[in-house]
């Protein structure tokens, strides 16, 4: 049945592949609008004005606009409850398939960079000239970091040997630890009895990792490669590759596609002649490969302004994960995190013992032992507390609640490093370009702040949340780093609202 769903998507992302291993699961039939990240379509303002976060997936269900994969995954459990249910009801089982999700988030922010070396890098540089790929970038975007990226990816210079190499050590950690669950587990799967969403949520990158020269050897990974055979074995895993990357996958594991990416990461000038032969020539065969090259317009439409049909959504999972002792929170000093956890945990009334800790904030409660902001937010929800919860029952408002949190997590990239310096007592910060361009981005964060509160009193619904408090916190930190907001009439009158709320009375 179609259900006026449309997918921005593309075939080589795995957080889009996720969306749609959802989507064939429960039978939900969707059109697909590709965006092409070789081009940095995901960067246009076309594309920012769905997707502030500038990245894919984005999925429209009528003119209900929502980003970040793992909310649209439980967006789509609760508002088609006749479909086949991905996320446990089980609170206990619900938060450890939200720690899946969770640490492949963390582990996606090593595999980036070392996907666009290895592979987006390789496969553009051969296939277009510099000035091409800067024009063709340009056509999407003029936002100088951007077009930084572009240079960078184009070169093959995203990571240095050394960095690639702490990068690959980080990635089989992550790889252990599903080897290490799995080894656990009496059901074969990574949480409780059943296939559930943690299987489509750490599936589709772990398994790219042999395309980026991360090879997961049967010898060291008995049971992930026995999971992911059975695993592939599922119509909609097989389903939601797309034809042209199942003809890809070959070519990306060939010594032809390894040796391309050894030389194109080799400066031009250093290149033997017949290694320049080679590269133009595989070059030629991607660009003659890639139909896409051939378009200069973006051929994506904007989503549907109608409502989707009304129906009746699951209840919210219930909170019923137990407190078995003492909830303790190490807070890092100046961390937004910290602060964020903090409010949290006062926003649901959970009364906790402080401590002081000098690496990342860690929240102890029922039973477990959290180091991620997002997924301490999802325990706290989820323990039976006196307060209210943190997210709402409304399943459109609750998926809003969590990309707006999402937005503010996205800023961090920039945000730490800047944060960084301001405590090691930099004061000239614009004058390092490095933190002048992570200024500049965040600048622009605040520009899509101020337009997303034109006419709203709250960011995320029509009261007060916690994706407001994650964004006070972060936007009371920038004037000390040289970002000022005063300019911004909507922020400042917002952030004059957040400072009334009172959490002993919410
Ligand atoms: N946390 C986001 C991550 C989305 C993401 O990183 N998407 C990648 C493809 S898997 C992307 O758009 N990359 C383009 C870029 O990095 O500029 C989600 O789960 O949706």
């Amino acid at each position: 049945m179609a259900r006026n769903i449309i997918l921005y998507d593309n075939s080589l992302s795995p957080c889009a592949r996720r969306v749609r291993i959802s989507l064939i699961e429960k039978g939900l039939s969707w059109e697909t609008q590709n965006i092409d990240l070789s081009r940095l379509e995901q960067r246009s303002p076309r594309y920012l004005a769905i997707n502030p976060n500038g990245l894919v997936p984005t999925l429209a269900h009528g003119c209900r606009v929502l980003w970040e994969s793992n909310t649209i995954t439980e967006y789509l459990d609760r508002a088609f409850p006749d479909t086949i249910q991905l996320y446990p009801t089980l609170a206990s089982e619900r938060i450890e398939v939200k720690r899946w999700q969770n640490s492949e988030l963390v582990m996606a922010k090593t595999f980036r960079p070392l996907m666009y070396q290895r592979l987006m890098g390789p496969i553009v540089h051969s296939s277009r000239t510099y000035n091409e790929a800067m024009r063709i970038a340009r056509l999407s975007t003029d936002d100088p970091a951007d077009l930084e990226w572009e240079d960078k990816v184009w070169r093959v210079a995203v990571l240095t040997p050394e960095e690639q190499i702490i990068s690959e050590h980080q990635l089989y950690e992550f790889a252990d630890s599903v080897e290490s669950e799995l080894k656990k587990s009496t059901s074969g799967w990574l949480v409780g009895n059943n296939f559930s969403q943690a299987e489509i949520s750490v599936y589709p990158r772990l398994i790219m990792y042999p395309w980026i020269g991360l090879p997961l050897e049967l010898a060291r990974f008995p049971n992930t490669t026995k999971w992911m055979a059975r695993l592939a074995e599922r119509p909609s895993f097989t389903q939601s590759l797309s034809a042209e990357i199942q003809k890809s996958i070959k070519f990306l594991q060939s010594p032809i596609f390894a040796l391309l990416c050894r030389l194109a990461s080799k400066p031009v000038e250093k290149r033997w002649i017949f290694e320049r032969f080679y590269v133009n020539i595989i070059g030629l065969a991607i660009r003659w490969a890639r139909s896409s090259e051939h378009v200069e317009e973006t051929t994506w439409k904007a989503p549907r302004t109608i409502p989707p049909i009304e129906s009746v959504s699951t209840p919210r999972s219930p909170a019923s994960l137990e407190m078995d002792g003492p909830v303790k929170l190490a807070v890092t000093r100046d961390s937004p995190d910290s602060s964020l956890i903090a409010a949290a945990l006062r926003i649901r009334k959970i009364e906790y013992f402080e401590e002081k800790s000098t690496s990342a904030p860690r929240l102890e409660i029922a039973g477990k032992v959290i180091e991620d902001s997002g997924l301490a937010l999802d325990a706290i929800d989820l323990v039976s507390a006196p307060g209210p919860r943190l997210f709402p029952e409304d399943v459109v408002e609750e998926a809003q609640v969590r990309i707006w949190l999402a937005f503010a997590a996205s800023w961090h990239k920039e945000f730490n490093p800047l944060l960084k310096a301001l405590i090691l007592g930099l004061t000239q910060i614009r004058e390092d370009p490095k933190l002048n361009t992570a200024a500049h981005v965040l600048e622009t964060r605040l520009d899509q702040l101020e337009s997303r509160l034109k006419g709203r009193e709250w960011i995320a619904t029509n009261a007060f949340t916690v994706a407001d408090e994650a964004l006070k916190i972060k936007i009371e930190m920038l004037p000390p780093m040289g970002i000022q907001v005063d300019s911004r009439l909507n922020i400042t009158t917002w952030m004059q609202r957040c400072a009334t709320v009172n959490f002993a009375f919410i």
